[in-house]
């Protein structure tokens, strides 16, 4: 990592909402005074239909956790993303859409038409019987309905919970039935990168394993064929055009849960994280206007996808609540070919662009021709998110995209915060490629001794990160089990919340992100738990034992390297490896496909049975110095035979 600084170019201090002084007293205020500054922010930034009285009332005590902001506050979160915005700007785009094929012409959605879609759209729910509190799963590809159902669910009080399109038939089964939804909204096929996935099917197959209560309701977006269930399915768009054009909002509570999203942990299955109405809402908006520096008109444009937390902040919430106009983009970076970003970017004038890590180093083994003949003088501010971003990356992306020119925001956050937690801001912080830098308004990051959990106060430290003390976004609980939040969050660092992420803290008080420090691994910006991907290999009927560590990928980040044991009497070839790894894009998704698999007679374990992973993650990162005490293993001899057959990159 360098530690070369880039300090905010004059013209961009001048015209940024924030600059450092305003930083510097903005950040303290907000953390002596978490109520008046998040009370300010609340009344100015959203629509209350009852104010709040009480802003914060939080523990993070083990035992008697509890989250809440806002708590007596009402309103309702379509109604800030949407109706409040028509007097002012029903003719202005909310949404760009723009196709995977670049020849289908895109879309421009306004705020009007938005309504009307909306609107429909929770009358088409409304019609299914869904009601408030109800939990609706949103297995679309980036397509305009995929934010009307959102918005739909937020309408009229229901509980949304996206699943990306890339998980299995299996994955969309158990989050189905794990959040106990009534319908799932899908469509016929996908398109993405030119080809299709059949996301109708995956559900046929998904419902098979739930409630033959669940309704299911059909986008029609390609066209192509699919099953239909008499009685189950229904058609979305044509029940729209038959239900009335407007429907009203229905108030909600500021802590009513506004959607589950499911994420990976180190330990069992993927967690449903509940996020609140009022405090999420709160903070995307905040988050989404001061991190980007985004001014009223400009063209915002987040490359995630809606199935995981950066889509939901920052091409649904965030933009909306702020009244911008968010591109949505169905396709993929590298189709037709790897300059599809800067001719999107070209295309649609886009002023800020937020992208991860990996997608850049993607573009960045393509060559810069494909960034030759675009017009990328649109662009004020570049972001990343998802992973540390290393030095070549950024520098590339600094040179070739920002013309040297641009903020580049480095943005440490997770599903569990809702928004931004670390991160510069364009016209404040000086950057440093590889550092997040320092934390958003109202966020205290502590850097912890590991083992005895004392936090570390000298500004130049290296530990786990936590945080102090709440913040509005952060998620409230895990669907239906509050002690596994407690107990993931809260018990091994009491009184902090405890993200997961190892860091080092630099002199000038800069946070490094160094990676996670639990069993979970972060595969091209997407995050995957070990243990997932080990259930998946020990549930096909030929594999005795498995055990999956990340090591370093060039372009991923990181790479899933799965270590089987096979039952007795299974030969190990090729065409099992193949067979495992179609086994495993089956029961989770393309997403967790192994990238090497390396047949192992035995795993290294202590007496007790545990296996050492540390060992094994060594071995994976080729790095066989560092192994450690291997004393405490049972059988010393299996990782000889571990390192001599270790596979090759
Ligand atoms: C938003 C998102 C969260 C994990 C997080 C950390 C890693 C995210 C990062 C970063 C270094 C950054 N991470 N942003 N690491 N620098 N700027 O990605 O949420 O999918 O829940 O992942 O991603 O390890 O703990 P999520």
């Amino acid at each position: 990592m360098t530690d070369q600084t880039y300090p905010p170019a004059a013209d961009i201090v001048k015209n940024a909402h924030i600059d450092i002084a305003t930083y510097e007293k903005m950040y303290e205020a907000s953390v002596s005074d978490p109520d008046t500054f998040w009370g300010d922010e609340a009344r100015k930034r959203l629509d209350w239909i009852e104010p709040f009285t009480k802003v914060k009332d939080t523990n993070f005590t083990l035992g008697e956790v509890s989250i809440k902001w806002f708590e007596d506050g009402v309103l309702n979160v379509a109604h800030n993303c949407i109706d409040r915005h028509l007097a002012t700007r029903g003719d202005q785009t909310a949404i760009i859409f723009e196709p995977d094929d670049p020849e289908t012409p895109a879309q421009h959605i306004t705020y009007n038409e938005l309504h009307e879609k909306v609107s429909r759209m929770a009358n088409v729910l409304l019609a299914q019987g869904v009601m408030r509190g109800d939990r609706v799963i949103i297995y679309l590809p980036m397509i305009p309905e995929a934010a009307y159902a959102m918005l739909a669910c937020a309408r009229i009080g229901a509980i949304h919970s996206v699943v990306f399109a890339g998980f299995s038939p299996d994955a969309l089964a158990n989050r189905i039935n794990d959040c106990q939804a009534k319908v799932v909204i899908t469509a016929d096929t996908a398109p993405r990168g030119g080809k299709r996935t059949a996301l109708k099917s995956n559900t046929d197959a998904a419902l098979l394993h739930c409630s033959d209560k669940v309704r299911c309701l059909v986008v029609k977006h390609t066209g192509d064929q699919t099953t239909w269930i008499e009685d189950r399915d229904v058609d979305v768009k044509a029940m729209m055009e038959q239900v009335a054009p407007d429907c009203p909002v229905r108030p909600m509570n500021a802590e009513d849960p506004l959607f589950i999203l499911y994420t990976s942990g180190s330990t069992g299955k993927p967690k449903g994280v509940v996020h609140s109405s009022g405090g999420y809402l709160l903070y995307a908006s905040i988050t989404q206007e001061l991190t980007f520096d985004y001014h009223d008109g400009d063209v915002f444009w987040c490359g995630a996808d809606v199935g995981w937390v950066t889509g939901h902040t920052y091409i649904i919430y965030g933009p909306l609540a702020n009244g911008a106009t968010t591109l949505m983009f169905e396709g993929v970076p590298t189709y037709p070919d790897a300059s599809r970003f800067w001719q999107v970017i070209d295309k649609h004038k886009v002023n800020q662009f937020y992208t991860a890590p990996t997608a850049i180093r993607a573009l960045m083994g393509a060559g810069t021709s494909f960034v030759e003949g675009h017009d990328l003088s649109s662009l004020k501010v570049l972001g990343t998110v998802g992973e540390p971003i290393n030095p070549e990356a950024w520098n590339w992306y600094n040179d070739n995209i920002g013309k040297g020119k641009l903020p580049i925001v480095d943005t440490w956050w997770q599903t569990e915060t809702g928004g931004h937690m670390i991160t510069p801001l364009p016209g404040a912080t000086p950057t440093k490629p590889g550092s997040a830098t320092k934390p958003f308004f109202g966020v205290q990051p502590v850097v912890l001794e590991p083992t005895s959990g004392e936090e570390i106060h000298e500004t130049k430290t290296e530990g786990v990160l936590a945080i102090k003390d709440s913040w509005p976004g952060q998620m409230r609980t895990v669907y239906g089990d509050h002690e596994r939040f407690e107990k993931t969050y809260f018990s091994d660092y009491k009184g902090y919340y405890f993200a997961g992420d190892g860091c080092r803290r630099d002199e000038d008080g800069y946070y490094w992100i160094t990676g996670r420090v639990d069993d979970v691994i972060n595969v091209s910006g997407h995050r995957m738990g070990t243990a997932e991907v080990e259930s998946a290999l020990v549930a096909h009927s030929k594999v005795a034992e498995a055990a999956v560590v990340g090591y370093p990928h060039d372009v991923k980040g990181q790479g899933i390297y799965c270590y089987v044991t096979l039952m007795n009497g299974e030969e190990p070839s090729d065409d099992l490896k193949k067979e495992l790894r179609n086994w495993v894009r089956t029961e989770i998704g393309p997403i967790a496909s192994p990238d090497l698999i390396q047949w192992a007679p035995g795993l290294p374990k202590t007496r007790s049975g545990k296996i050492m992973r540390r060992i094994l993650r060594k071995i994976a990162e080729n790095d066989y110095g560092a192994l450690g005490d291997t004393s405490t293993l049972a059988d010393p001899s299996v990782v000889d035979d571990l390192i001599e057959n270790r596979m090759n990159k």
